[in-house]
Protein backbone atom coordinates (compact mmCIF):
# COMPACT_ATOMS: atom_id res chain seq x y z
CA UNK A 1 0.00 0.00 0.00
CA UNK A 2 1.73 3.62 -0.53
CA UNK A 3 1.27 6.49 1.73
CA UNK A 4 -1.16 7.89 -0.31
CA UNK A 5 -3.57 4.95 0.12
CA UNK A 6 -3.09 4.28 3.47
CA UNK A 7 -3.46 7.90 4.53
CA UNK A 8 -6.68 8.41 2.63
CA UNK A 9 -8.17 4.82 4.25
CA UNK A 10 -8.94 6.59 7.40
CA UNK A 11 -10.94 9.54 7.71
CA UNK A 12 -8.29 10.60 10.54
CA UNK A 13 -5.78 13.08 10.80
CA UNK A 14 -2.44 10.47 11.76
CA UNK A 15 0.64 11.55 13.33
CA UNK A 16 3.45 13.02 10.95
CA UNK A 17 5.82 9.63 11.99
CA UNK A 18 2.93 7.25 10.90
CA UNK A 19 3.43 8.44 7.25
CA UNK A 20 6.59 8.56 7.02
CA UNK A 21 8.74 6.13 4.56
CA UNK A 22 10.68 3.40 5.92
CA UNK A 23 14.03 4.88 5.04
CA UNK A 24 13.40 8.29 6.39
CA UNK A 25 11.58 5.88 9.39
CA UNK A 26 15.51 3.98 9.77
CA UNK A 27 17.02 6.92 9.52
CA UNK A 28 15.10 8.65 12.88
CA UNK A 29 15.63 5.15 14.94
CA UNK A 30 19.33 5.34 13.88
CA UNK A 31 19.92 8.27 15.66
CA UNK A 32 17.85 8.16 18.60
CA UNK A 33 19.10 4.43 19.01
CA UNK A 34 22.07 5.93 18.92
CA UNK A 35 21.29 8.70 21.87
CA UNK A 36 19.53 6.10 23.82
CA UNK A 37 23.14 3.87 24.21
CA UNK A 38 24.79 6.39 25.24
CA UNK A 39 22.61 8.01 27.17
CA UNK A 40 21.37 4.69 28.90
CA UNK A 41 25.66 3.95 29.44
CA UNK A 42 26.04 7.52 30.89
CA UNK A 43 23.30 7.21 33.13
CA UNK A 44 22.80 3.92 34.66
CA UNK A 45 25.17 1.93 35.91
CA UNK A 46 23.65 -1.30 35.11
CA UNK A 47 23.82 -0.80 31.73
CA UNK A 48 27.44 1.10 31.61
CA UNK A 49 28.46 -2.33 33.58
CA UNK A 50 26.60 -4.66 30.93
CA UNK A 51 28.32 -2.90 28.26
CA UNK A 52 31.83 -3.18 29.42
CA UNK A 53 31.25 -6.61 30.49
CA UNK A 54 30.20 -7.57 26.83
CA UNK A 55 33.05 -5.27 25.24
CA UNK A 56 30.85 -3.09 23.53
CA UNK A 57 30.74 0.72 23.43
CA UNK A 58 27.50 2.94 22.18
CA UNK A 59 30.34 4.54 19.56
CA UNK A 60 29.99 1.04 18.05
CA UNK A 61 26.47 1.95 17.16
CA UNK A 62 27.35 2.99 13.78
CA UNK A 63 24.23 1.18 11.56
CA UNK A 64 21.12 -0.31 12.97
CA UNK A 65 22.16 -3.74 12.68
CA UNK A 66 24.87 -2.77 15.12
CA UNK A 67 22.31 -3.35 18.11
CA UNK A 68 23.18 -6.88 18.34
CA UNK A 69 26.16 -6.39 19.48
CA UNK A 70 24.62 -5.30 22.92
CA UNK A 71 23.90 -6.97 25.56
CA UNK A 72 20.26 -8.04 26.47
CA UNK A 73 18.12 -7.00 29.34
CA UNK A 74 16.11 -9.49 31.60
CA UNK A 75 13.06 -9.15 33.94
CA UNK A 76 15.51 -10.42 36.64
CA UNK A 77 17.86 -7.03 36.25
CA UNK A 78 14.88 -5.00 36.76
CA UNK A 79 14.31 -7.24 39.77
CA UNK A 80 18.08 -7.07 40.87
CA UNK A 81 18.16 -2.94 40.50
CA UNK A 82 14.59 -2.86 43.01
CA UNK A 83 13.01 -0.64 43.08
CA UNK A 84 14.55 2.48 40.98
CA UNK A 85 18.18 1.26 40.20
CA UNK A 86 17.33 1.29 36.67
CA UNK A 87 15.89 4.92 36.35
CA UNK A 88 18.54 7.54 34.42
CA UNK A 89 16.68 10.51 36.35
CA UNK A 90 17.05 11.69 39.57
CA UNK A 91 13.89 10.82 41.36
CA UNK A 92 12.42 14.13 41.46
CA UNK A 93 12.05 14.40 37.53
CA UNK A 94 10.20 10.79 37.67
CA UNK A 95 6.12 12.12 37.09
CA UNK A 96 4.80 8.32 37.89
CA UNK A 97 5.86 5.14 38.80
CA UNK A 98 3.96 1.56 37.58
CA UNK A 99 4.91 -1.65 38.65
CA UNK A 100 4.09 -5.00 37.72
CA UNK A 101 2.27 -7.41 40.07
CA UNK A 102 4.99 -9.30 41.17
CA UNK A 103 2.93 -12.78 41.06
CA UNK A 104 6.32 -14.84 40.00
CA UNK A 105 8.92 -12.80 42.23
CA UNK A 106 10.08 -9.03 43.31
CA UNK A 107 7.90 -6.30 41.17
CA UNK A 108 9.23 -4.51 38.86
CA UNK A 109 9.14 -1.40 39.08
CA UNK A 110 8.70 1.49 36.19
CA UNK A 111 9.23 5.32 35.92
CA UNK A 112 8.29 7.72 33.88
CA UNK A 113 9.36 11.18 33.30
CA UNK A 114 6.90 14.16 32.10
CA UNK A 115 7.75 13.96 28.29
CA UNK A 116 7.78 9.98 28.77
CA UNK A 117 4.04 10.25 29.90
CA UNK A 118 3.18 12.84 27.15
CA UNK A 119 4.75 10.07 24.66
CA UNK A 120 3.21 7.54 26.14
CA UNK A 121 0.00 9.09 25.92
CA UNK A 122 0.41 9.77 22.31
CA UNK A 123 1.04 6.64 21.55
CA UNK A 124 -2.04 5.29 22.72
CA UNK A 125 -3.69 7.97 21.42
CA UNK A 126 -2.43 6.49 18.36
CA UNK A 127 -3.07 2.99 18.72
CA UNK A 128 -6.98 3.94 19.69
CA UNK A 129 -7.09 5.83 16.56
CA UNK A 130 -5.93 3.29 14.48
CA UNK A 131 -8.45 1.30 16.25
CA UNK A 132 -11.07 3.38 14.87
CA UNK A 133 -12.05 5.91 18.02
CA UNK A 134 -12.02 8.82 17.38
CA UNK A 135 -12.12 12.58 19.03
CA UNK A 136 -15.41 12.82 21.06
CA UNK A 137 -16.50 9.30 21.05
CA UNK A 138 -17.71 7.97 24.94
CA UNK A 139 -14.95 5.82 25.74
CA UNK A 140 -15.37 2.81 28.84
CA UNK A 141 -12.28 2.10 29.94
CA UNK A 142 -12.34 -1.40 32.02
CA UNK A 143 -8.53 -2.10 32.21
CA UNK A 144 -7.44 -2.12 35.88
CA UNK A 145 -6.28 1.36 37.39
CA UNK A 146 -3.66 1.53 39.64
CA UNK A 147 -0.05 0.18 39.56
CA UNK A 148 -0.59 -1.46 36.39
CA UNK A 149 -0.34 0.41 33.22
CA UNK A 150 -3.31 -0.71 31.62
CA UNK A 151 -5.73 1.38 33.11
CA UNK A 152 -4.09 4.53 33.84
CA UNK A 153 -2.27 4.12 30.19
CA UNK A 154 -5.50 3.89 28.34
CA UNK A 155 -7.27 6.57 29.63
CA UNK A 156 -3.96 9.17 28.84
CA UNK A 157 -4.12 8.29 25.90
CA UNK A 158 -7.97 8.35 25.06
CA UNK A 159 -7.83 11.64 27.09
CA UNK A 160 -5.20 13.02 24.55
CA UNK A 161 -7.19 11.81 21.37
CA UNK A 162 -10.17 13.92 22.44
CA UNK A 163 -12.29 11.56 24.09
CA UNK A 164 -14.56 11.47 26.89
CA UNK A 165 -13.35 8.76 29.36
CA UNK A 166 -15.18 6.71 31.49
CA UNK A 167 -12.40 5.16 34.16
CA UNK A 168 -14.63 2.33 35.46
CA UNK A 169 -11.79 0.19 35.56
CA UNK A 170 -11.77 -3.39 35.79
CA UNK A 171 -14.29 -5.68 37.84
CA UNK A 172 -17.95 -5.02 39.25
CA UNK A 173 -19.10 -6.44 36.03
CA UNK A 174 -23.09 -5.48 36.97
CA UNK A 175 -22.30 -2.02 37.24
CA UNK A 176 -20.11 -2.02 33.95
CA UNK A 177 -23.47 -3.20 32.55
CA UNK A 178 -25.32 -0.76 33.92
CA UNK A 179 -22.81 2.46 32.68
CA UNK A 180 -22.46 0.92 29.05
CA UNK A 181 -26.29 0.68 29.39
CA UNK A 182 -27.12 4.37 30.81
CA UNK A 183 -24.16 6.43 29.13
CA UNK A 184 -24.58 4.68 25.78
CA UNK A 185 -20.09 4.47 25.06
CA UNK A 186 -18.87 3.93 21.45
CA UNK A 187 -15.54 1.91 22.48
CA UNK A 188 -14.58 -0.25 25.01
CA UNK A 189 -11.04 -0.77 26.45
CA UNK A 190 -10.55 -4.18 28.18
CA UNK A 191 -8.86 -7.34 28.28
CA UNK A 192 -10.37 -9.87 25.89
CA UNK A 193 -11.28 -11.98 28.47
CA UNK A 194 -12.35 -9.62 30.57
CA UNK A 195 -14.74 -8.06 27.76
CA UNK A 196 -16.15 -12.14 27.00
CA UNK A 197 -17.57 -11.97 30.92
CA UNK A 198 -19.20 -8.44 30.31
CA UNK A 199 -20.91 -10.10 27.53
CA UNK A 200 -21.82 -13.15 29.51
CA UNK A 201 -22.68 -11.24 32.34
CA UNK A 202 -25.19 -9.25 29.53
CA UNK A 203 -26.49 -12.46 28.32
CA UNK A 204 -27.55 -13.72 32.19
CA UNK A 205 -29.06 -10.54 32.81
CA UNK A 206 -31.29 -10.68 29.47
CA UNK A 207 -29.84 -8.15 27.58
CA UNK A 208 -28.44 -8.77 24.20
CA UNK A 209 -24.69 -8.01 23.96
CA UNK A 210 -25.19 -6.62 20.12
CA UNK A 211 -27.50 -3.98 21.28
CA UNK A 212 -25.63 -2.05 23.22
CA UNK A 213 -24.05 1.54 21.83
CA UNK A 214 -20.06 -0.06 21.59
CA UNK A 215 -18.99 0.04 18.17
CA UNK A 216 -14.91 -0.78 18.78
CA UNK A 217 -13.03 -2.76 21.17
CA UNK A 218 -9.54 -2.49 21.95
CA UNK A 219 -8.09 -5.59 23.33
CA UNK A 220 -4.78 -6.44 25.07
CA UNK A 221 -2.58 -7.36 28.04
CA UNK A 222 -3.21 -11.25 26.87
CA UNK A 223 -3.41 -13.31 24.65
CA UNK A 224 -6.09 -13.81 22.21
CA UNK A 225 -6.85 -15.46 18.87
CA UNK A 226 -8.55 -14.72 15.58
CA UNK A 227 -11.45 -16.68 16.62
CA UNK A 228 -11.46 -14.99 20.21
CA UNK A 229 -12.03 -11.72 17.60
CA UNK A 230 -14.71 -13.85 15.90
CA UNK A 231 -16.60 -14.82 18.65
CA UNK A 232 -16.48 -11.45 20.59
CA UNK A 233 -17.40 -9.18 17.17
CA UNK A 234 -20.35 -11.69 16.53
CA UNK A 235 -21.94 -11.14 19.88
CA UNK A 236 -21.32 -7.95 20.68
CA UNK A 237 -21.78 -6.56 16.91
CA UNK A 238 -18.61 -4.46 17.07
CA UNK A 239 -15.21 -3.99 15.67
CA UNK A 240 -12.16 -5.60 17.77
CA UNK A 241 -8.54 -4.57 17.78
CA UNK A 242 -6.11 -5.09 19.21
CA UNK A 243 -3.65 -3.57 21.54
CA UNK A 244 0.07 -4.71 22.50
CA UNK A 245 2.49 -3.38 25.25
CA UNK A 246 4.47 -4.52 28.38
CA UNK A 247 5.42 -2.05 31.26
CA UNK A 248 9.07 -2.64 31.17
CA UNK A 249 8.88 -0.75 27.36
CA UNK A 250 6.03 1.62 28.31
CA UNK A 251 2.59 -0.21 28.71
CA UNK A 252 -0.30 -0.36 26.33
CA UNK A 253 0.26 1.31 22.99
CA UNK A 254 3.99 -0.03 22.06
CA UNK A 255 1.78 -1.37 19.03
CA UNK A 256 -1.91 -1.26 17.76
CA UNK A 257 -4.00 -2.65 15.34
CA UNK A 258 -5.31 -0.75 12.01
CA UNK A 259 -9.60 -1.19 12.32
CA UNK A 260 -9.26 -1.05 8.42
CA UNK A 261 -7.05 -3.74 7.54
CA UNK A 262 -7.12 -5.83 11.01
CA UNK A 263 -4.21 -7.78 10.45
CA UNK A 264 -1.51 -7.25 13.12
CA UNK A 265 -0.41 -4.79 15.50
CA UNK A 266 1.82 -2.50 14.04
CA UNK A 267 4.65 -1.19 16.21
CA UNK A 268 5.36 2.48 16.96
CA UNK A 269 8.46 2.31 15.37
CA UNK A 270 9.43 5.66 15.51
CA UNK A 271 9.80 5.04 19.47
CA UNK A 272 10.79 1.61 19.89
CA UNK A 273 13.53 -0.85 17.66
CA UNK A 274 11.66 -4.23 17.83
CA UNK A 275 13.58 -7.74 16.67
CA UNK A 276 13.03 -11.07 17.11
CA UNK A 277 15.50 -13.69 18.42
CA UNK A 278 15.77 -17.50 18.69
CA UNK A 279 14.35 -18.14 22.26
CA UNK A 280 16.74 -20.58 22.54
CA UNK A 281 19.76 -19.17 21.20
CA UNK A 282 19.51 -15.77 21.97
CA UNK A 283 23.16 -14.71 19.76
CA UNK A 284 20.54 -15.24 17.12
CA UNK A 285 18.54 -12.36 15.34
CA UNK A 286 15.84 -13.66 12.94
CA UNK A 287 14.53 -12.47 10.17
CA UNK A 288 11.37 -10.53 9.39
CA UNK A 289 8.40 -13.42 9.16
CA UNK A 290 10.57 -15.74 11.56
CA UNK A 291 8.51 -16.53 15.02
CA UNK A 292 11.04 -16.05 17.57
CA UNK A 293 10.92 -13.71 20.96
CA UNK A 294 10.40 -10.48 20.54
CA UNK A 295 12.88 -7.99 21.65
CA UNK A 296 12.38 -4.28 22.25
CA UNK A 297 15.04 -1.16 22.75
CA UNK A 298 13.54 2.32 23.80
CA UNK A 299 14.07 5.41 21.18
CA UNK A 300 12.96 7.93 22.98
CA UNK A 301 12.62 6.99 26.85
CA UNK A 302 14.47 9.61 29.24
CA UNK A 303 13.25 7.81 32.93
CA UNK A 304 13.43 4.37 32.07
CA UNK A 305 15.42 3.63 28.90
CA UNK A 306 15.50 0.00 27.73
CA UNK A 307 17.87 -1.52 25.81
CA UNK A 308 17.54 -4.99 24.09
CA UNK A 309 14.52 -6.01 26.50
CA UNK A 310 13.63 -9.97 26.45
CA UNK A 311 9.82 -9.73 26.67
CA UNK A 312 9.76 -13.55 26.60
CA UNK A 313 6.40 -12.94 23.61
CA UNK A 314 6.29 -15.52 20.78
CA UNK A 315 5.55 -13.75 17.57
CA UNK A 316 7.05 -12.37 14.51
CA UNK A 317 7.59 -9.20 12.68
CA UNK A 318 5.51 -8.58 9.44
CA UNK A 319 6.10 -5.89 6.95
CA UNK A 320 3.39 -2.66 7.43
CA UNK A 321 0.31 -2.32 6.02
CA UNK A 322 -2.29 0.38 6.97
CA UNK A 323 0.84 2.29 8.31
CA UNK A 324 3.21 1.49 5.86
CA UNK A 325 6.71 1.86 7.56
CA UNK A 326 6.01 0.48 10.95
CA UNK A 327 6.23 -3.42 10.79
CA UNK A 328 3.48 -5.15 12.43
CA UNK A 329 4.08 -8.07 14.61
CA UNK A 330 2.12 -11.62 14.06
CA UNK A 331 -0.58 -12.46 17.22
CA UNK A 332 1.12 -13.32 20.23
CA UNK A 333 1.23 -17.15 20.16
CA UNK A 334 2.24 -16.89 24.05
CA UNK A 335 5.08 -16.11 26.35
CA UNK A 336 7.73 -18.76 26.28
CA UNK A 337 7.36 -18.89 30.30
CA UNK A 338 3.94 -19.69 29.99
CA UNK A 339 4.67 -22.66 27.81
CA UNK A 340 3.57 -25.94 28.45
CA UNK A 341 5.74 -29.01 27.71
CA UNK A 342 4.01 -32.10 27.82
CA UNK A 343 6.09 -34.99 27.48
CA UNK A 344 8.42 -32.86 25.48
CA UNK A 345 5.64 -31.03 23.09
CA UNK A 346 5.85 -27.53 23.52
CA UNK A 347 1.44 -26.05 24.42
CA UNK A 348 0.34 -22.80 24.89
CA UNK A 349 -3.03 -22.13 26.34
CA UNK A 350 -3.96 -20.01 22.51
CA UNK A 351 -3.29 -23.01 20.83
CA UNK A 352 -6.31 -24.33 22.58
CA UNK A 353 -8.59 -21.26 21.80
CA UNK A 354 -8.03 -21.62 18.08
CA UNK A 355 -9.29 -25.27 18.69
CA UNK A 356 -11.78 -25.33 20.86
CA UNK A 357 -13.96 -22.20 19.14
CA UNK A 358 -14.15 -23.99 15.76
CA UNK A 359 -16.42 -26.71 17.21
CA UNK A 360 -19.62 -25.03 17.65
CA UNK A 361 -20.80 -26.87 21.42
CA UNK A 362 -17.56 -25.62 23.38
CA UNK A 363 -17.43 -22.03 24.72
CA UNK A 364 -14.40 -19.76 25.00
CA UNK A 365 -14.03 -20.27 28.44
CA UNK A 366 -11.70 -22.71 29.43
CA UNK A 367 -8.48 -23.93 31.61
CA UNK A 368 -5.96 -25.95 31.59
CA UNK A 369 -4.84 -28.12 34.55
CA UNK A 370 -1.62 -29.76 35.03
CA UNK A 371 -1.56 -33.04 37.65
CA UNK A 372 1.08 -35.51 38.30
CA UNK A 373 -1.01 -38.78 38.90
CA UNK A 374 0.47 -40.32 42.16
CA UNK A 375 3.07 -42.88 41.41
CA UNK A 376 4.19 -41.35 38.00
CA UNK A 377 6.52 -39.82 36.24
CA UNK A 378 4.18 -38.64 33.71
CA UNK A 379 2.72 -34.91 33.58
CA UNK A 380 -1.23 -34.89 32.67
CA UNK A 381 -3.32 -32.15 31.39
CA UNK A 382 -6.84 -31.87 31.45
CA UNK A 383 -8.37 -29.39 29.88
CA UNK A 384 -11.79 -28.39 31.69
CA UNK A 385 -14.07 -26.17 29.69
CA UNK A 386 -17.81 -24.99 29.54
CA UNK A 387 -20.53 -26.42 27.23
CA UNK A 388 -22.56 -23.85 25.72
CA UNK A 389 -25.95 -23.41 26.71
CA UNK A 390 -28.15 -24.73 24.32
CA UNK A 391 -25.71 -28.05 24.33
CA UNK A 392 -26.91 -31.22 26.16
CA UNK A 393 -24.81 -33.61 27.58
CA UNK A 394 -24.76 -35.82 24.97
CA UNK A 395 -23.87 -33.13 22.66
CA UNK A 396 -20.91 -32.47 25.11
CA UNK A 397 -19.28 -35.65 25.68
CA UNK A 398 -19.00 -35.86 21.65
CA UNK A 399 -17.41 -32.50 21.58
CA UNK A 400 -15.06 -33.42 24.06
CA UNK A 401 -13.64 -36.42 22.13
CA UNK A 402 -13.65 -33.84 18.93
CA UNK A 403 -11.34 -31.74 21.11
CA UNK A 404 -9.15 -34.17 22.37
CA UNK A 405 -8.13 -35.23 18.67
CA UNK A 406 -7.95 -32.15 17.54
CA UNK A 407 -5.41 -30.98 20.36
CA UNK A 408 -3.86 -34.11 19.41
CA UNK A 409 -4.01 -34.11 15.51
CA UNK A 410 -2.70 -29.94 15.68
CA UNK A 411 -0.29 -30.09 18.92
CA UNK A 412 0.55 -33.28 19.12
CA UNK A 413 -0.52 -34.11 22.87
CA UNK A 414 -2.36 -36.24 24.30
CA UNK A 415 -4.57 -35.09 27.02
CA UNK A 416 -7.94 -35.26 29.02
CA UNK A 417 -11.13 -33.06 28.20
CA UNK A 418 -13.53 -32.21 31.00
CA UNK A 419 -16.72 -30.60 29.48
CA UNK A 420 -17.96 -28.65 32.53
CA UNK A 421 -21.56 -26.65 33.03
CA UNK A 422 -22.13 -22.91 31.71
CA UNK A 423 -21.00 -20.25 34.43
CA UNK A 424 -18.50 -22.64 36.47
CA UNK A 425 -15.67 -22.30 35.73
CA UNK A 426 -13.60 -18.96 37.02
CA UNK A 427 -14.16 -15.78 35.05
CA UNK A 428 -11.92 -13.12 33.59
CA UNK A 429 -11.66 -9.36 35.76
CA UNK A 430 -8.44 -9.01 33.58
CA UNK A 431 -5.85 -10.67 32.39
CA UNK A 432 -7.02 -14.54 33.30
CA UNK A 433 -5.17 -17.36 34.24
CA UNK A 434 -5.46 -19.93 32.21
CA UNK A 435 -2.79 -22.29 33.35
CA UNK A 436 -3.24 -24.31 37.19
CA UNK A 437 0.21 -26.20 37.32
CA UNK A 438 -1.02 -28.48 39.93
CA UNK A 439 2.19 -30.81 39.59
CA UNK A 440 4.08 -31.57 42.73
CA UNK A 441 6.80 -28.51 43.55
CA UNK A 442 10.64 -29.33 43.19
O1 LIG B 1 -0.38 -5.77 29.92
C1 LIG B 1 0.16 -3.57 29.11
C2 LIG B 1 -1.13 -3.52 28.40
C3 LIG B 1 -2.25 -3.04 29.03
C4 LIG B 1 -1.22 -3.89 27.06
C5 LIG B 1 -3.46 -2.96 28.37
C6 LIG B 1 -2.40 -3.80 26.37
C7 LIG B 1 -3.51 -3.34 27.02
P1 LIG B 1 2.13 -5.91 31.54
O2 LIG B 1 1.22 -6.09 32.68
O3 LIG B 1 3.54 -5.52 31.82
O4 LIG B 1 1.59 -4.81 30.57
O5 LIG B 1 2.10 -7.25 30.72
C8 LIG B 1 2.80 -7.34 29.52
O6 LIG B 1 1.16 -8.88 28.60
O7 LIG B 1 4.60 -9.12 27.68
C9 LIG B 1 2.41 -9.91 26.90
O8 LIG B 1 2.80 -11.18 27.41
C10 LIG B 1 1.01 -9.59 27.39
N1 LIG B 1 0.30 -8.77 26.41
C11 LIG B 1 0.10 -7.45 26.41
N2 LIG B 1 -0.63 -7.07 25.35
C12 LIG B 1 -0.87 -8.21 24.62
C13 LIG B 1 -1.55 -8.49 23.42
C14 LIG B 1 0.40 -4.83 29.91
N3 LIG B 1 -2.18 -7.55 22.73
C15 LIG B 1 2.56 -8.69 28.88
N4 LIG B 1 -1.56 -9.78 23.00
C16 LIG B 1 3.23 -8.81 27.55
C17 LIG B 1 -0.96 -10.74 23.69
C18 LIG B 1 -0.27 -9.28 25.31
N5 LIG B 1 -0.32 -10.53 24.84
Amino acid sequence: MTQETAAATTDAVLDREETISRDELEALQLSRLQHTVAYAYDRVPLYKRKFDEAGVHPTDLRELSDLAKFPFTTKEDLRLEYPFGMFAVPQSEVARIHASSGTTGRATVVGYTKKDLADWAKLVARSLRASGVRPGMKVHNAYGYGLFTGGMGAHAGAEALGCTVIPISGGQTERQITLIQDFKPDAILATPTYLLTIADAMIKQGIDPASTSLKYAVLGAEPWTEEMRHELETIMNLKACDIYGLSEVMGPGVAGEAVETQDGSHIWEDHFRPEIIDAFDPTVVLGDGEPGELVFTSLTKEALPIIRYRTKDLTRLLPGTARPAHRRMGRITGRSDDMIILRGVNLVPSQIEEIALRIPELSPHFQLELTRPGGTRMDQLTVKIERRDAVTIEGASAAARVLQQQIKIHVGSSCTVDVVEPGSLERSNGKLRRIYDMRPKG
